[in-house]
């Protein structure tokens, strides 16, 4: 696999009308130069003749979540080290230090499950107790699974898509460009890691896909990555959920409103499944399959797991592994494929979840749907169809949106809401594995518009977790560490300061 790369080669915000100080789409600013230029909507932002002190910025907000080995999410809404974050920060640290990158991904898979599953949350002992919940306390007993690792550090037993292979992969092709000390530490590194990516995708094709349909089922919302997506309104919805007893919402006070972000009724459910899962023989995955009320065929984590597949066989071959593992690998690759296949929908030009316990495709419009413009090797016929779904008012060419960039949710989806969370707003990782994946389908100019675009909003709003997609405006936390780390890897090529993480 030819690795994509460019060119070739502050403050929380509040809900307009809330009287608390956000910013509004007149209201921008560049985040580059100093000091900060007000600039306003008029005024066109250039992110590539700003890419230095873009860069700059972005290196900056990973050096402040920097915890040693492993980075914070987030300042202070996500003290701990999460699964899908730390791979795309490593693709952006892997631009500043590739050791360091390679670290990132080696602290996380330090506390990998027996089964192979890489947890979606290993807990920061230090993080102060009232900063996260569910944190490690709730999460404990999962420690005493027969297949748990070594506590504390405590982990969660739920996943989140395995973007971690494109990620290691990432930073062998950014080591050949760093002299040949890092490179052959990048194939060291690769030795190290394999096994136990080879390990974590068996577990997501075997333990999450016992019907060897190519789909990964999820039995959570939090391990789609993407939690209170309108995808899971319905499986939700049918969901008789128990007493779940009062419990805190630190992560409210962490956001501008809570608008932005799941309701507590959203998060009832999100508990009631957390219990479900502790009470099942203690994280038992066939006991969980057997008796989960939410069980859900999720194309998006299914696709990645693809791509990551791809990246996979060529680590294999760079650390001559055996020929047996690329034929494994490769088997995994094409049932990935015929399952997303089987989801598509052909009124829709989109691919669907699909729910065990209903026994039906979610019909619902979300980003999620291109999974197979990121599972990639698309005829023709069916690249086109998603990318006129892509350019369409369902999505990029929505004539309200403040910039062309794939809101999570269509705004033409019954379920669109412009400023909570994953049911609208547009996610910079999001576009990221988007525009790497027109890369790789050969579609460089949109890829290109794309990777100008997302950089612009960056340049304008800061490094924010998601944005208004009406307004442009910054939603959740501010110096979000994976919206840095993408920009620092679509910066890549153009001239960057070599900032390190140090400096
Ligand atoms: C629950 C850390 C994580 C991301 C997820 C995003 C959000 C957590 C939360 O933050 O989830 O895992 O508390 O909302 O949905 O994709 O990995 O950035």
């Amino acid at each position: 696999m030819k690795y994509p790369g460019s060119s070739g080669g502050g403050p929380k915000t509040d809900d307009p009308g809330s009287g608390k100080g956000g910013r509004s789409h007149g209201d921008e600013r560049s985040l580059v130069g100093s000091p900060r230029a007000n600039k306003t909507t008029s005024q066109r932002h250039d992110p590539i003749e700003e890419a230095p002190a873009l860069g700059r910025e972005a290196a900056r907000v990973l050096r402040l979540n920097d915890m040693g080995g492993w980075t914070k999410a987030a300042p202070e809404l996500y003290p701990h080290q999460w699964s899908w974050d730390s791979a795309f920060i490593a693709i952006g640290l892997a631009h500043l230090d590739t050791r360091r990158a390679a670290r990132e991904l080696e602290t996380l898979f330090a506390h990998q499950w027996r089964t192979g599953k890489v947890s979606h949350i290993v807990f920061n002992p230090d993080a102060p107790p009232e900063s996260y919940f569910p944190g490690p306390d709730h999460w404990s007993c999962a420690a005493s699974s027969p297949d748990a690792p070594p506590a504390p550090p405590y982990t969660s037993c739920l996943s989140q898509p395995p973007v971690h292979a494109i990620a290691a992969l990432r930073i062998w092709e950014a080591a050949r460009f760093a002299g040949e000390e890092e490179v052959s530490c990048a194939r060291a590194f690769l030795g190290r890691i394999y096994p136990g990516l080879l390990s974590w995708h068996r577990y997501l094709m075997t333990y999450r896909d016992p019907e060897g349909s190519g789909l990964v089922t999820i039995y959570h919302p939090w391990g789609s990555g993407t939690d209170n997506s309108p995808r899971w309104d319905a499986p939700l919805e049918a969901l008789a959920v128990g007493e779940v007893g009062p419990y805190p919402r630190y992560d409210l006070r962490h956001v501008g409103s809570p608008s932005q972000r799941p309701t507590n009724a959203e998060y009832d459910r999100y508990l009631w499944l957390v219990d479900l899962i502790k009470r099942a023989h203690r994280c038992d995955e066939a006991t969980i399959y057997e008796s989960h009320p939410f069980l859900i065929k999720d194309v998006l984590t299914s696709a990645i797991l693809v791509a990551a597949n791809e990246a996979l066989t060529e680590i294999s071959s760079l650390v001559g592994a055996p020929e047996d593992d690329r034929v494994l690998i490769s088997g995994w690759m094409a049932r990935g494929r015929r399952g997303l296949e089987g989801c598509w929908d052909r009124e829709l030009g989109l691919c669907l979840d699909y729910d065990l316990r209903a026994e039906e495709p979610i019909r619902v419009r979300t980003v999620a749907g291109f999974a197979p413009l990121i599972a990639g090797s698309l005829s023709r016929t069916r690249l086109d169809a998603l990318l006129r779904t892509f350019d369409s008012p369902d999505f990029c060419e929505h004539r309200g949106l403040r910039w062309p960039l794939p809101p999570s949710t269509s705004p033409e989806d019954p379920g669109f809401r412009p400023r909570s969370y994953w049911r609208g707003p547009t996610w910079p990782v999001v576009n990221w594995l988007l525009w790497w994946s027109l890369v790789r389908a050969g579609e460089v100019g949109r890829a290109e518009r794309l990777r100008r675009t997302a950089l612009e909003q960056l340049a304008v709003r800061g490094f924010g977790e998601y944005f208004d997609p009406f307004t442009g405006q910054l939603l959740g936390s501010d110096a979000q560490s994976w919206t840095a780390a993408v920009a620092l890897d679509w910066l890549a090529g153009e001239t960057l300061p070599k900032a390190g993480l140090a400096s």
